[in-house]
């Protein structure tokens, strides 16, 4: 029995602007290399897949001196530009009926991969897997670098002339995190302001992760009937599973848990965009590179259906 083949849009987004450290823009390669298409293939996806995209363009057209900071933000043109372009690429496939899966890249990437993808599906819930919670404000960010921030552009919390593609039509009770265990005062704040769902490792640790995936899905889509988009940062995992990232925390996700978390997201059927950034391949020696790599190849595998061997309420 050949099951109905799913568009799914792969998105290789080469774009580092969003932070400060040169490599993670060659994160999407190393994920197709690592034969990545192939395997989302064989789950019975029809792939469209045209090679990664290039920022150059944009990071040659705004160079630095044309993009002093505003306020503390830096490289505030660029990233929006870069984010522009991605969104209205990711809202395209989307409104053609596609999953899409963008491949970062930076998390600057997500006011873009959401943002374009609310726009086909209003109703919209998003979970946000993470060491951080990433919804700093221009006002509240101190490194001032946007991978700190796409949330709170999503929330419409942060406006600004530079972003007004950015609709921010994310409402906060349909976001919830997992994983967080690196949150500066005021995005707890903000967090505590919108009463947004977020659980830490120390709710992972208490309850367990199938507790927690629960109550996070029940706390964004209490029907069940939502489209869901998952923003998977690597940095969620443990530093052990996922040593090539950028802004590594310890006291992660195990493996086992992260994939927990896609297998569950699989498991609703209403997956239609995902994101998988921070992937940083030039940060750590090779071999770790690669594990970082492989790791991030089987939770995207998992969230597209594929099931592990210890997925025990599979019956034989
Ligand atoms: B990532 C940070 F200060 N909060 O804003 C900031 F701790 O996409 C970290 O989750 C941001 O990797 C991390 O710079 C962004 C910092
Ligand atoms: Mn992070
Ligand atoms: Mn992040
Ligand atoms: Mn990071």
């Amino acid at each position: 029995q050949t099951k109905q083949q799913k568009p799914l849009t792969v998105l290789g987004c080469r774009f580092r602007g969003g932070q400060g450290k040169a490599g993670v823009e060659d994160g999407p390669v190393h994920l197709v290399r690592a034969g990545l298409i192939e395997d989302l293939n064989k789950l019975g996806y029809n792939i469209n897949f045209d090679g990664h995209i290039s920022f150059d363009d944009i990071t040659e057209e705004i160079n630095e001196s044309k993009d002093p900071k505003i306020g503390r933000m830096r490289r505030p043109r660029l990233v929006s530009k870069a984010c522009e372009k991605v969104y209205n690429i990711v809202e395209d496939h989307a409104k053609a009926g596609n999953i899409v899966l963008t491949l970062g890249g930076d998390h600057s990437l997500g006011m873009a991969t959401i943002g374009g993808t609310i726009e086909a599906h209003p109703d919209l819930c998003v979970l946000w897997i993470d060491a951080h919670a990433d919804i700093n404000t221009p006002e509240t960010t101190i490194q001032g670098w946007l991978h700190g921030m796409p949330v709170s552009f999503l929330l419409g919390l942060s406006k600004m002339e530079e972003y007004s593609w950015a609709k921010g039509r994310l409402d906060p009770s349909r976001i919830a995190y997992i994983g967080l265990r690196d949150i500066e005062d005021g995005e707890k704040e903000t967090l505590k302001q919108y009463g947004i769902t977020a659980f830490s490792m120390h709710h992972v640790d208490m309850y367990g992760i199938g507790k927690v995936v629960e109550m996070a899905l029940s706390a964004i889509n209490p029907e069940g009937d939502r489209p869901i988009h998952l923003s998977f940062d690597i940095d969620a995992l443990d530093p052990t599973f996922a040593p090539s990232t950028g802004t590594a925390v310890e006291g992660g996700l195990s493996f086992r848990e992260g994939r927990y978390i896609c297998e569950a997201v699989a498991k609703t059927g209403k997956l239609v965009g995902m994101d998988l950034v921070e992937v940083n391949p030039s940060l750590t020696d090779p071999v770790s590179a690669k594990k970082t790599v492989d790791v991030a190849c089987k939770l995207i595998r998992s969230a597209f259906g594929k099931s592990s061997k210890s997925h025990q309420e599979q019956s034989c």
